[in-house]
């Protein structure tokens, strides 16, 4: 089986980046907590049996830092031509270089079937059935997060910028850009539609609700499909997952009970966690599970606390306000007095 995935670090000081600014505050921080994720993705992936290899723009500063963390032998580092023009200070601006990872994927020998993955990300199970024959039958797949986003951001909002982007879009599905795949010639034509795509989104990217590579990426995705060429869905046959321990979006989300079970779990909000997991975490699916399930319910337990807090606080202000009008606040407590033994009549 010819299958391999990549990951991207494109490397750009002083750029607007992800929400990774929450957990270090330095580019030299930043770039660390990265290099140090892709060492356990990529331990995560080889125990699994997939090559990993981690695509940069500066494939020297990786090295030393490599180096630095003792890990020279744990990580193929590879440096690509990157062409795409990214206007300074656009947000998540590292991650629009995933289509200049597609033009290279484009370029690879016909036999290939590879992937891009994100950084944070981690396997936690064995290669599914269903993934070794997608790869043996060169299917594209992709990840759709359309019950994820829909309810977040609203079908109307989601379709609205897809449509300024491409007027013909009608289903406006949402796509994930933590996973997708297929075979050189399947990029070849992500490629072509996304550049297309790309000089439109420029141009109006500040109007748009969600700004990056998923934009551009969901709205080439579904005029591709309109074509007639098929992609499976790799969310909904458990082979990638996207879980937030805090939820920083308002969507459903299933319990952890069902991500456990993916082959590769997307944690974004977890980087942290990531990056510091030791060798035996990142390979073995037990002690990750034990690690992560301990670290949830720290996070929970945090929550809870800060959850109650604001509660104290709020009402501690309300307290204080009352004191201040004593008379108007008294006769809105009699009010309610009066309701309540009317009640009880
Ligand atoms: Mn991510």
């Amino acid at each position: 089986m010819n299958f391999s995935l990549y990951g991207l670090l494109y490397l750009a000081e002083n750029q607007s980046s992800s929400i990774m600014d929450m957990y270090a505050e330095t580019y030299i921080k930043k770039r660390r907590f990265y290099i140090k994720s892709a060492v356990n993705l990529s331990r995560s992936l080889r125990k699994r049996g997939v090559d990993f290899t981690l695509i940069t723009n500066n494939k020297q500063e990786v090295i030393d830092e490599l180096e630095s963390l003792g890990c020279c032998d744990s990580l193929n580092v590879e440096c690509i031509d990157f062409q795409l023009q990214v206007p300074d200070g656009l947000f998540y601006y590292s991650t629009h270089f995933k289509l200049d990872v597609f033009r290279y994927f484009a370029s690879l020998d016909r036999e290939h079937y590879v992937g891009l993955i994100d950084i944070d990300a981690i396997a936690v199970n064995d290669l599914p059935v269903c993934l070794k024959n997608l790869v043996e039958a060169k299917i594209p797949a992709c990840y759709d997060v359309s019950d994820q986003l829909i309810p977040a951001f609203g079908h109307d909002v989601i379709l609205r910028d897809m449509q300024r982007l491409s007027p013909d879009i009608c289903a406006g599905r949402w796509y994930g850009g933590e996973l997708i795949m297929g075979t050189p010639d399947f990029f070849a034509e992500l490629n072509e539609e996304a550049q297309i795509i790309y000089e439109r989104y420029i141009a109006i990217v500040d109007e748009l609700f969600h700004k990056g590579d998923e934009m551009i990426v969901s709205v080439a995705l579904e005029n591709i499909q309109r074509r007639g060429r098929y992609l499976a869905d790799l969310g909904t046959l458990g082979v990638v997952g996207r879980y937030f321990s805090v939820p920083t979006v308002k969507h459903p989300q299933k319990s952890f009970r069902y991500f456990e079970n993916c082959f590769l779990l997307h944690l974004p909000v977890d980087k942290d966690f990531l990056a510091q997991l030791n060798p035996e975490q990142a390979e073995s699916r037990e002690a990750f599970l034990k690690h992560y399930k301990s670290y949830l319910s720290t996070v929970w337990l945090v929550r809870g606390i800060q959850k109650i807090q604001r509660t104290c606080r709020s009402l501690f202000s309300e307290l204080g306000t009352m004191k201040l009008h004593t008379p108007k606040k008294l006769s809105f407590y009699e009010k309610c007095r009066g309701k309540f033994l009317l009640a009880r009549r």
